[in-house]
C-alpha cells in the first residue's frame, strides 16, 4: 500500500502533503484539502513529464489518481480542522466525506482567492474569449531574448500585452491585424470589478486583458508584472478549464515560490504588497475538462495605462 503523510506547513499556517519518491509533489496549502488536491495534481504532472525514471509511484493509473484524490478530499474533509501530523493510506476507502471548499482564502498580503466565483458565468465567457479570437487571433510572442512563449496569448481592452525583439509593453494596437485589439466584453468588466470589489479593490476599473491559454506542458517561467503605469492598482486573475499551480514566490527571484491550485472559476485578486511578487505557472498536468479539453485559459485584468 502506497503510503503518503500530512504535516504541518514550514509557514506554520496550512498543511504539506508528500509522496515518498516523488519530491516534485511535496506541496503545500492553506487548507488539507487544497494541499491534497495539489498533491494529485503535482503528481500527475510527474507523471506525464518525468517518465518512469524514480519508480512504481509513476506507474498509477489516470483511474486510481482519481481515486486518490477523491481519497485525500475525503480525508481531508474527515480531520480536525487545525493542523495535525498524520499518515493515511492512499487507497482508503473515503468517498463518503464530502469536502467543503472555502469560500476564499487569504494568501499573502494584498492577495486573495475567491474560489469558484466565475463558475456560473464560465460558458458566457468562453463564448467572448472565442470571439476575440477571431478578430485577434492566439499568438505565440517572441521575448525580447528572442524565445518564443509557450504560451498563446491573445488581449482585449484599450490596451494589450505584446513582447517582441523591441521590449514588453503595453499597444492599443494588435501587430498582427495593425486595428485596434477588440473591445472588452461586459461580462469580463463586470466579473473583474466584482471580484476586486469583494478584495477591497472597489472603484478598479481595468483597461486591458490579457488572455493566456496553456496546452499541457506549457508552463510561465518567475516574472513580475511591471509594465503598467500605476502598481497601486490591483491584477485580477481568472481561470478556465485544466487546473494549474501557480507558483507565488516573493519580492526577490530568488525567494522560494508557494505553490497554489488554482482551477477552473477561481479569481484571484493581486493587490499591495503582493501586486509586485514573482510569480509564474508549472508545467501544465494533462487532463480533460468538460467545457474545454485539454487547455486551461487564464484572463488577466489590468489597468495599464
Ligand atoms: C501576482 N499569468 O499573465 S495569473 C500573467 O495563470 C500571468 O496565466 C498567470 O502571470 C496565468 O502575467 C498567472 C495570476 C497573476 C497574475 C498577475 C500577477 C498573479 C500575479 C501580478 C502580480 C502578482
Ligand atoms: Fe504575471
Amino acid at each position: 500500500m502506497l503510503r503518503f503523510p500530512a504535516d504541518i506547513s514550514p509557514d506554520g499556517r496550512g498543511f504539506a502533503v508528500s509522496f515518498p519518491d516523488i519530491p516534485e509533489a511535496l506541496t503545500c496549502g492553506y487548507t488539507l484539502e487544497s494541499a491534497c488536491e495539489m498533491a494529485a495534481d503535482a503528481l500527475a504532472t510527474a507523471m506525464s513529464f518525468s517518465g518512469q525514471a524514480a519508480g512504481n509511484n509513476r506507474q498509477l493509473t489516470c483511474l486510481q489518481l482519481g481515486q486518490a484524490r477523491r481519497t485525500m478530499q475525503g480525508i481531508a474533509a474527515a480531520s480536525a480542522s487545525g493542523p495535525c501530523l498524520m499518515t493515511f493510506d492512499l487507497f482508503d476507502n473515503l468517498d463518503d466525506a464530502t469536502p467543503a471548499t472555502p469560500p476564499s482564502e487569504p494568501l499573502a498580503d494584498g492577495a486573495v482567492v475567491l474560489r469558484g466565483i466565475a463558475r456560473p458565468d464560465a460558458e458566457a465567457l468562453l463564448a467572448d474569449v472565442h470571439a476575440i479570437t477571431i478578430a485577434a487571433p492566439w499568438r505565440h510572442m517572441i521575448t525580447p531574448g528572442g524565445l518564443k512563449m509557450s504560451v498563446a496569448m491573445t488581449n482585449c481592452g484599450h490596451a494589450g500585452w505584446v513582447t517582441d525583439a523591441g521590449g514588453y509593453r503595453y499597444d492599443p494596437i494588435d501587430p498582427l491585424s495593425g486595428q485596434l485589439w477588440p473591445a472588452m466584453p461586459a461580462s469580463f468588466r463586470h466579473l473583474a470589478t466584482t471580484a476586486a470589489a469583494q478584495a477591497g479593490f472597489a472603484g478598479f476599473e481595468p483597461d486591458a486583458c490579457l488572455i493566456n491559454r496553456y496546452e499541457p506542458g506549457t508552463r510561465l517561467s518567475l516574472h513580475q508584472d511591471r509594465d503598467e503605469r500605476d502598481f497601486n492598482a490591483p491584477i485580477v486573475s481568472v481561470s478556465l478549464g485544466l487546473p494549474a499551480i501557480f507558483l507565488f514566490g516573493g519580492m526577490r527571484r530568488a525567494d522560494p515560490p508557494q505553490r497554489v491550485r488554482l482551477a477552473h472559476g477561481d479569481v484571484v485578486v493581486w493587490g499591495g504588497p503582493s501586486r509586485l511578487a514573482f510569480h509564474g505557472v508549472a508545467p501544465l498536468a494533462d487532463g480533460d475538462h468538460p467545457l474545454l479539453g485539454r487547455l486551461r485559459i487564464n484572463l488577466t485584468f489590468r489597468k495599464a495605462l
